[in-house]
């Protein structure tokens, strides 16, 4: 069996995977995890603040660009993990499975490191194209994976030091120079065997056959984040300047089942402080002053759309309840459950005097689909917090 085996891994053995390769592969793996790892906690954060939170209102677009970086680099990560699997799964045919108690743990942190990391990507990419079809809660279970993969990442790259600060670097003898032990069991994947036979890749075509999938993946999808690329975007789900007055629409109306509430005639929108309570129609909003500004839906599937809003400042209507400015709120949407009924708003957004209860989009009355009669827009918040067909604000 051993034999056998090791035969295989020597007879797979090929520049394409050498451990030079590997740990190239691993430091573009290592580079993209780590920017999903910091623009995810970010997202993470401002959806479920912990206490230390801070909560950037500028640049406007500041969750744009990282939640787009997010995603981008999310996808991009897919083919640079097929390579890497690809550069190493010989060694999984190597006998004996487990030889001792360092390799045991080895191996089976480089198990949970691909399970989970394939189980993210995969998971992640779904999301994207707003298919949830898993029972649990995607935000909570990409974020406790997040800690999976890194935990069995950094064990990873711990065992593996040794190799990783000696192929760092290429070495000039690397391709040219067949070292005795190609071939033998030992180091049959390993840099003696990375020789550019006929027929056979050379580690640096492989390498840049790579980068050019990354490239194309990431620029055939990122327009859906950043507008100069809407051009190129051919597989992203969500296009520019699409949807009811040219922006996406995430849930309609009749799939929030709203529509009833939403275009009912004495619709009001209550604003409260302790016993202070104004309950508003849409003309009385309307004459209250009118502020216009350009601000992003970016959702936190990736897809972002700039526009141009106009509506009521909710900071005045903070003041109209005698609340001091820097309070905190509670929005209720009229949908009648789901995960975006209600919104927490940190004072820094409710103070923040381009956060408005919109009532027009694009130059026009709000359409239904976009949260008629009134929403929330407020700058550098994810789009799930940007809360369609309002009922109530609450200082809290
Ligand atoms: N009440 C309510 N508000 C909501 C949602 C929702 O489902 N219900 N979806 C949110 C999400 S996920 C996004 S990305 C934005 C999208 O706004 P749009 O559909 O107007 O583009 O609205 C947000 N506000
Ligand atoms: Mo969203």
């Amino acid at each position: 069996m051993e034999k056998l085996t090791n035969a295989l891994a020597a007879r797979f053995a090929s520049p394409t995977r050498s451990t030079r390769l590997s740990v190239v592969l691993g430091r573009w793996l290592g580079l993209s995890f780590t920017i999903c790892l910091l623009t995810g906690l970010f997202s993470h954060g401002l959806q479920e603040p912990p206490s230390w939170m801070f909560f950037p209102t500028s640049p406007i677009w500041i969750y744009q660009l990282t939640q787009g970086i997010h995603v981008t680099t999310g996808i991009a990560a897919i083919p640079l993990l097929l390579a890497k699997l690809w550069s190493v799964y010989p060694e999984l045919l190597k006998w004996p499975p487990v030889k001792s108690a360092a390799h045991g743990l080895e191996r089976a942190s480089v198990a949970l490191f691909v399970a989970s990391s394939l189980l993210q990507l995969t998971t992640g990419l779904i999301n994207t194209y707003k298919w949830y079809p898993w029972p649990f809660p995607f935000r909570q279970t990409h974020y406790w994976l997040a800690w999976v993969i890194w935990g069995s990442l950094l064990l990873h790259i711990a065992l593996k030091l040794p190799l990783i600060i000696e192929h760092w670097r290429a070495r000039s003898g690397n391709r040219s120079q067949t070292t005795p032990g190609a071939g033998s069991p030992e180091q049959g994947i390993d840099d003696g065997a990375a020789v550019a036979g006929p027929g056979r890749w050379s580690r640096r075509a492989f390498l840049a056959a790579v980068g050019t999938t990354a490239g194309v993946v990431v620029l055939t999808t990122a327009g859906q984040s950043f507008s100069w690329l809407d051009p190129l975007n051919l597989f992203a789900p969500r296009k520019m300047g699409t949807g009811p007055q040219s922006v996406p629409v995430n849930r309609t109306a009749a799939d929030a089942k709203v529509a009833d509430l939403a275009g009912a005639e004495d619709w009001t929108l209550t604003v409260s402080h302790h016993d202070i309570r104004r309950a508003l129609t849409r003309s009385e909003l309307q004459v209250l002053p009118q502020y216009e500004h350009e601000l992003p839906i970016a959702c936190v599937e990736g897809w972002s759309q700039t526009a141009r809003w106009r509506g009521v400042r909710v900071r005045d209507l903070v003041a109209a309840v005698g609340a001091p400015a820097s309070s905190a709120l509670r929005v209720t949407s009229l949908e009648p459950e789901g995960a975006y009924r209600t919104m927490d708003m940190p004072p820094a957004y409710a103070q923040d005097e381009r956060t408005l209860v919109a009532l027009e989009l694009n130059g026009q009355t709000l359409d239904l689909d976009h949260g008629y009669p009134a929403r929330i827009i407020a700058p550098g918040r994810p789009g799930v917090l940007q809360t369609k067909w309002l009922h109530t604000l609450e200082v809290l």
